[in-house]
């Protein structure tokens, strides 16, 4: 079976939106484990670490200024191919293109060209790991080993 953990950011637009829990629920519902939560106001170093695959592209400055700009939620979720799993229902990176159903496609709607026009950064609401090796760093680099808990659903047979 191929149960695997993956990381997930609510960023600061949604903190401030208040999203947390619309945003949590939609994991919980599919039938994803939470086994990693805490709410983080990182600072710039942190978030360069996050975001070093970008280091060097244009908008790489607006992405640090908007993950440092409040308080963000970390998680790691657990599932059978949670990768593409939370990978779908958060959405396409552009809300503008996210369907609606998904957690990009239902709380946002800008895109490249309105927020490049207005000199902002892509304020997509949440972040979730691209593929398996992504996902092994960004857990390492914002959860220690004993921040993630092993433990048993009651209907855990039911749905992975
Ligand atoms: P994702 O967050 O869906 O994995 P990504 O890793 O390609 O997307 O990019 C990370 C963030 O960087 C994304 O949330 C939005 C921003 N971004 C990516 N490409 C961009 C671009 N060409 N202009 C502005 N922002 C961009
Ligand atoms: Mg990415």
């Amino acid at each position: 079976m191929t149960v695997q953990r993956t990381f997930v950011l609510i960023k600061p637009d949604g903190v401030y939106r208040g999203l947390i829990g619309e945003i949590i629920k939609r994991f919980e519902q599919r039938g994803l484990k939470i086994v990693g939560l805490k709410m983080v106001w990182v600072d710039e170093e942190h978030a360069g670490k996050h975001y070093e695959e970008h280091k060097g592209k244009p908008f790489y400055q607006g992405l640090i200024d908007y993950l440092t700009e409040g308080p963000v939620v970390a998680m790691v979720i657990e599932g059978a191919n949670a990768i593409e799993n939370v990978r779908k229902i958060v959405g396409s990176t552009e809300p503008k293109k996210s369907l609606p159903g998904t957690i990009r496609g239902d709380f946002a709607h800008i895109s490249y060209e309105r927020a490049d026009s207005v000199g902002k950064p892509l304020k997509n609401l949440i972040h979730a790991s691209d593929s398996p090796e992504s996902a092994e760093r960004e857990i390492k680099l914002w959860f220690k080993e004993e921040e993630i808990h092993s433990y048993k659903l009651p209907y855990e047979e039911h749905v992975f």
